[in-house]
């Protein structure tokens, strides 16, 4: 891909109506651009940056058996109004009515309508647990939009749902998704902790958010720092297992704003471990056993007896996600940004000098071109006019986290390599390339 021809409709200067870095960022290189009150296209850098997010979420959800479907946006009140959340929503829900003037909404989540699908066609218990997510747009008419896509009104989840025949059997998928909640931020590049926290309108008694520490979070958090050296990497797929990763998580005080007691928090945390900060919230799970099966009537046969299920539901705010790696990855002071190469838009930038007249950088850095991509390296060549280092500039901004810089200082067979934040190195075209592909294998 050439610069030139790429929509990334980059910005001279912060915009002043962003207020946090990540907005800043998104709408300065051109991501985001927004589309009304809370509402955002997402453009050709934002979007593949949330798709390559999408795609690690989808895998670490496939890892521990979670099947993939696809639920409209659009949900009719009726199955709201099983479950007694139609009113209790309020005005957080966006309402529509169609033309033969039935109510429709749009959906801010969607437990009503799983329960809906699991209790048309799941009759046995032999048939739990179920297991299933999507990944689609959600709407909530949120009282105060802000921070760009962080806290907007239309925005792209991921949810899951568990259906179960005991709560124990409940709280063994409910692990399974801590498991895989802490094994798709790390592969994100983040460090996510578990904090016990509120149910708010989705309701039950067992729920944690999943939070990144970054001082221009809306969550408060008070935990404890032994926290962040909990090692999760031998966990298997067992109850048992599981249970130690609970614990061994629940060992340390970790709480959200709502939770929150001063004099538990001083007895359980000494001084020296006191973390007391802000952050993200970019997971939250839940359990809450029958609270929708049993007035929706959702249960299976057992021994002769009508059980209701025991369900669970798993939320990552996939779009949040991409503000969310900025405010965790930005270095605001020098105005770098460096994406995780699990999820950067492209994995090098191609940075030639061009001379008028003189088009060999440009068909040197061609080739270069097709040589990484036949070792499948996705690389962006800055085909346009600007000087070198407004060149850079520019990518230290956009957040590639290689430039390979073709100038006066190339020799021969060497280019100028340089992962962002280290220093400059000179290497051949082949090593380029893997230490490129060790970085993505990692
Ligand atoms: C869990 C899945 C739920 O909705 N029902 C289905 C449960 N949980 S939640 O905490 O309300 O949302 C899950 C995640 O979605 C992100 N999120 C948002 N992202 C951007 N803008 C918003 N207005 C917004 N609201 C929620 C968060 O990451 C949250 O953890």
């Amino acid at each position: 891909m050439y610069f030139s021809k790429s929509f990334i409709p980059i910005l001279k200067n912060n915009p002043t109506e962003a207020k946090i870095k990540s907005h800043q960022l998104m709408l300065r290189v051109g991501m985001i651009k927004q589309s009304s009150a809370g509402i955002y296209s997402w453009l050709p850098l934002g979007f593949k940056v949330m798709k390559k997010i999408e795609q690690i979420v989808r895998e670490e959800q496939d890892r521990v058996g979670v099947q993939e479907i696809l639920m409209p946006t659009i949900q009719s009140s009726e199955i709201w109004k099983e479950s007694g959340r139609y009113d209790d929503y309020g005005e957080e829900m966006l309402r529509i009515k169609d033309r033969q003037n039935r109510e429709m909404l749009y959906g801010p989540t969607n437990e009503e309508l799983i329960t809906e699908i699991f209790r048309s066609s799941i009759k046995s218990y032999k048939s739990l647990p179920q297991l299933l997510y999507h990944i689609q747009w959600k709407f909530r008419d949120e009282l105060r939009p802000r921070f760009g896509i962080m806290r907007c009104r239309e925005f792209y989840m991921k949810d899951a749902y568990s259906f179960d025949l005991t709560d124990e059997d409940a709280l063994f998928s409910y692990n399974k998704f801590f498991l895989s909640y802490l094994r798709t931020f790390k592969r994100l590049n983040l460090s996510a902790i578990p904090m016990a926290a509120d149910t708010g309108p989705i309701g039950g008694n067992l729920s944690h958010e999943f939070i990144i520490l970054a001082e221009t979070g809306e969550s408060k958090i008070y935990t404890d720092k032994r926290i962040f050296d909990v090692d999760y990497s031998s966990t298997l797929i067992q109850n048992s297992s599981l249970e130690k990763l609970r614990n061994d998580y629940e060992k340390f005080y970790s709480v959200t704003d709502e939770k929150f007691n001063k004099e538990e928090f001083e007895n359980k945390v000494l001084a020296e471990h006191r973390v007391n900060t802000k952050g993200i919230e970019v997971g939250h799970i839940f359990y809450f056993g029958d609270k929708y099966s049993r007035p929706m009537n959702a249960s299976v046969d057992f021994d002769g007896k009508k059980e209701f299920v025991k369900m669970g539901s798993y939320g990552i705010g996939v779009s949040r996600l991409v503000g969310a790696i900025i405010e965790a990855k930005y270095n605001d002071k020098d105005e770098i940004m460096k994406w995780p190469i699990s999820v950067s838009p492209y994995d090098c930038a191609i940075i030639p000098m061009i001379n008028k007249n003189d088009s060999s950088n440009l068909e040197k850095s061609n080739k270069i071109f097709e040589y990484l991509k036949s070792k499948n390296i996705d690389a962006i060549i800055d085909d346009t006019d600007e000087n070198i280092s407004a060149k850079i500039k520019k990518f230290n901004l956009i957040g590639i986290p290689y430039q390979l810089i073709i100038g006066k200082k190339t020799e021969g067979d060497f280019f100028e390599f340089k992962e962002v934040g280290s220093e400059t190195q000179k290497l051949k075209i082949e090593e380029i390339a893997s230490q490129i592909s060790k970085a993505k294998s990692n």
